[in-house]
């Protein structure tokens, strides 16, 4: 969960929908990512217009950063919770479509696929990988 979700007081309307899909936290921790890991995380899109602005807000404050396990495919599962990355377009009943309408802010990242995923814990919970 982005700085934005924090600052708006909606871990638990968030985790809450992780939990009633059926997904479990498994790690979770309220941290400011620094810029290495930002930029590490954020790599592929190095030199786009909206780059600098994108590590400026991650970095702005805490996140709520977490790892969650389901029966399978859970990336597909919490990319399906999270909605279009542009919250204009994504589907009511999703967690972007309901509560975001920021490109930038857009409330949660979610891993893209399983090597996503590995990748990212590795980033974010070193000591998990
Ligand atoms: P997602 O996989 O949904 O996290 O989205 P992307 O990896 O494509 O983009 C990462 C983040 O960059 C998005 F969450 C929002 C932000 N972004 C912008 O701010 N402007 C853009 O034009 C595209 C993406």
């Amino acid at each position: 969960m982005k700085p934005d979700g924090v600052e708006r007081r909606l871990i638990g309307e968030i985790v809450g929908r992780l939990e009633a899909k059926g997904l479990h936290v498994v790690a979770a921790e309220f941290r400011t990512i620094d810029a290495v890991t930002a930029e590490r995380h954020y790599a592929e899109h190095a030199g786009q217009s909206f780059y600098i602005g994108l590590v400026a807000f991650i970095t702005r404050g805490p996140s709520f950063v977490m790892v969650v396990e389901g029966p399978t495919e859970t990336w597909k599962v919490v990319r399906g919770l999270i909605g279009a990355t542009n919250p204009l377009e994504a589907a009511p009943g999703t967690i972007r479509g309901d509560l975001a309408s920021d490109l930038r802010e857009n409330l949660v990242h979610g891993s893209d696929s399983s090597e996503s995923a590995a990748r990212e814990i590795a980033n974010f919970f070193p000591s998990l990988a």
